[in-house]
């Protein structure tokens, strides 16, 4: 399937996973988009003229940095470089801002090259229904050949700027700026150094610490706490992890194929996009655990994970599988 990124799995066709904030802030002002900053005609739409710009529907391919795409979404908007051309952009704009009505002000930015190829659509209809709250209505940015986190929901205002102002993702969770899917432009590189890598994996605690990228893979870590640890793509292949505590834990695309996991604890984990391929996971328990993208199998079904009915994966996880892995799953743990 060529139009399947590398990493990549298909979420079931009736299911569109929900992923960070989940509302816009409160306002009893009516929708507007702002366009401003290197601009020589600022602009302000209402909804009812933006649409009134001639929508066209655009088939768009969405790729989660979390592992799972949808193909062929069709979304309803405007282009935005018919906005852009109408509010005449200074030749000094290099970047493109893109910022939502939410509570943190949730931001990403594009280059203009890539606003120029990529024709990111400010969508307000998704597969003929009119954008549900939670995906981002009544208006977002949807831009196709990205990583979507580079698609705000809610948005606001669009600011043009001489030099980029990186977006909350890439600002506070290391996400990779250019986002090609492509490349597999996820992450930023891990920050540790050697020295204190070892020394982590000598003391087996992880509790609370921003362990991002960290390479364990092949130690024995029995008994490792790491509650609440931030261990986002983390290496853990072949890692003994028996009873290890990763209560709440960020293990958000972390690689643990072929590691002992008997009896350890992923409640309340983020385990969206990791891989458990033939890990041993009896008495492992994924109560609470959000299970997103994640892999217990490879895509042809093989190399699954060690599962039998002491290993807690309740319905609600299980319901966020791609349809590979739920069924490897429902067929291994009756
Ligand atoms: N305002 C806002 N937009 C956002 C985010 C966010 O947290 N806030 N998360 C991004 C990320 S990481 C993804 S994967 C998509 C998720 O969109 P969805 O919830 O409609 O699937 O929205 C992107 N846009
Ligand atoms: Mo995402």
């Amino acid at each position: 399937m060529a139009s399947l990124p590398p990493g990549q799995q298909l979420a079931a066709a009736h299911k569109w996973p929900l992923v960070g904030e989940r509302q816009p802030r409160p306002s009893d002002k009516p929708w507007t988009l702002t366009i401003t900053g290197l601009v020589q005609t600022p602009q302000v739409w209402s909804l009812e003229a933006l649409q009134q710009l001639g929508e066209v529907e655009q088939a768009i391919d969405i790729h989660c940095v979390t592992r799972w795409s949808k193909l062929g979404m069709r979304f309803v908007g405007v282009p935005l470089r018919r906005l852009l051309t109408l509010a005449l952009p200074r030749p000094e704009a290099k970047y493109v801002s893109f910022i939502a009505r939410s509570a943190r002000d949730h931001s990403t930015s594009l280059s203009w090259a890539d606003v120029q190829q990529l024709e990111p659509l400010v969508a307000w209809q998704a597969d003929g229904e009119p954008l549900a709250v939670e995906h981002g209505g009544p208006l977002r940015l949807v831009v196709p050949q990205r990583y979507f986190y580079k698609s705000v929901k809610w948005l606001e205002r669009v600011e043009l700027l001489a030099t980029d102002r990186l977006g909350y993702w890439e600002a506070e969770a290391g996400y990779h700026n250019h986002a090609d899917p492509w490349h597999e432009e996820r992450y930023l590189a891990p920050h540790l150094t050697k020295q204190q890598t070892a020394q982590l994996l000598a003391q087996r605690d992880f509790r609370g610490l921003d362990l991002r990228g960290i390479v364990a893979a092949g130690h024995d870590l029995t008994g490792l706490k790491a509650e609440q640890a931030l261990l986002r793509d983390g290496n853990f292949q072949d890692a003994n992890l028996t009873q290890a505590n990763f209560h709440g834990a960020n293990l958000s695309n972390a690689h643990l194929e072929r590691a002992i996991l008997r009896e350890a604890q992923f409640t309340a984990a983020d385990c969206e996009g990791a891989n458990f391929s033939a890990a041993d996971l009896r008495g492992a328990d994924f109560t609470g655990a959000s299970l997103f993208g994640a892999s217990f199998c490879d895509e042809l079904g093989n190399a699954g994970a060690i599962l039998d009915p002491s290993t807690r994966l309740p319905l609600a996880a299980r319901d966020q599988l791609m349809p590979i892995q739920a069924e490897y799953v429902r067929r291994h743990l009756q």
